[in-house]
């Protein structure tokens, strides 16, 4: 049988830190399935259909795309995961201040079904400051994100948040 594990979140948009968190889990899953809430608690500046997108356009030449696939879910992530068939649930650590919500949300999860696991990877050195919000404002203050985001994201980002600047 296959090692499943869902990658679950707003991904609004992706980042280099999210790709590094793939990269990991590839290592030990044989296959990770991306899943993008189609309801995120946040307001997202992109569509669902948009980050969908940005995600398989930034994957589009990774040598190893016949074990990633990326879906979307809404309702109760739990409910998602068991549907596929995986067992684990894949989020990314980066600081002390991720752990609180983290936390919460894997003891929520457990409560609401107790055969699916949350496993944790500690993001590499060079993400450890990087978040899609951080980027954003970055991008939008009309600072550069090179090297931070895949190319993609990056051209999107400038044509959304210029755009919207007027
Ligand atoms: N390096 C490594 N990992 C990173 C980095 C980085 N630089 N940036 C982000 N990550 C990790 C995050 O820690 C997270 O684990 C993952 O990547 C995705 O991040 P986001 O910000 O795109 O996703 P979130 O946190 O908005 O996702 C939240 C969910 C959509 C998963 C959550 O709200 C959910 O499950 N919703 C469905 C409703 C539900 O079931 N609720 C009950 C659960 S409590």
């Amino acid at each position: 049988m296959d090692k499943l594990a869902v990658y679950p979140g707003s991904f609004d948009p992706i980042t280099n830190g999210h790709l590094d968190l793939l990269e990991r889990a590839l290592k030990i899953f044989d296959r990770v399935i991306i899943a993008v809430a189609s309801n995120p608690a946040k307001n997202p500046l992109f569509s669902l259909e948009e980050r969908m997108d940005m995600i398989r356009l930034s994957l589009a030449d990774h040598p190893l795309a016949h074990r990633i696939d990326v879906d979307t879910f809404s309702g109760l992530l739990v409910n998602y995961v068991d549907r596929v068939g995986a067992r684990a649930i894949l989020r990314g650590l980066r600081a002390v201040s991720d752990f609180e919500y983290e936390f919460q949300m894997a003891l929520m999860n457990r409560k609401l079904n107790n055969k699916i696991e949350t496993l944790y990877l500690m993001t590499g050195m060079r993400w450890i400051y990087i978040s899609s919000r951080i980027i954003k404002e970055v991008v939008v203050s009309g600072g550069d994100v090179k090297g931070l985001v895949p190319e993609v994201v990056e051209k999107k980002l400038i044509e959304r948040l210029r755009a919207q600047k007027g």
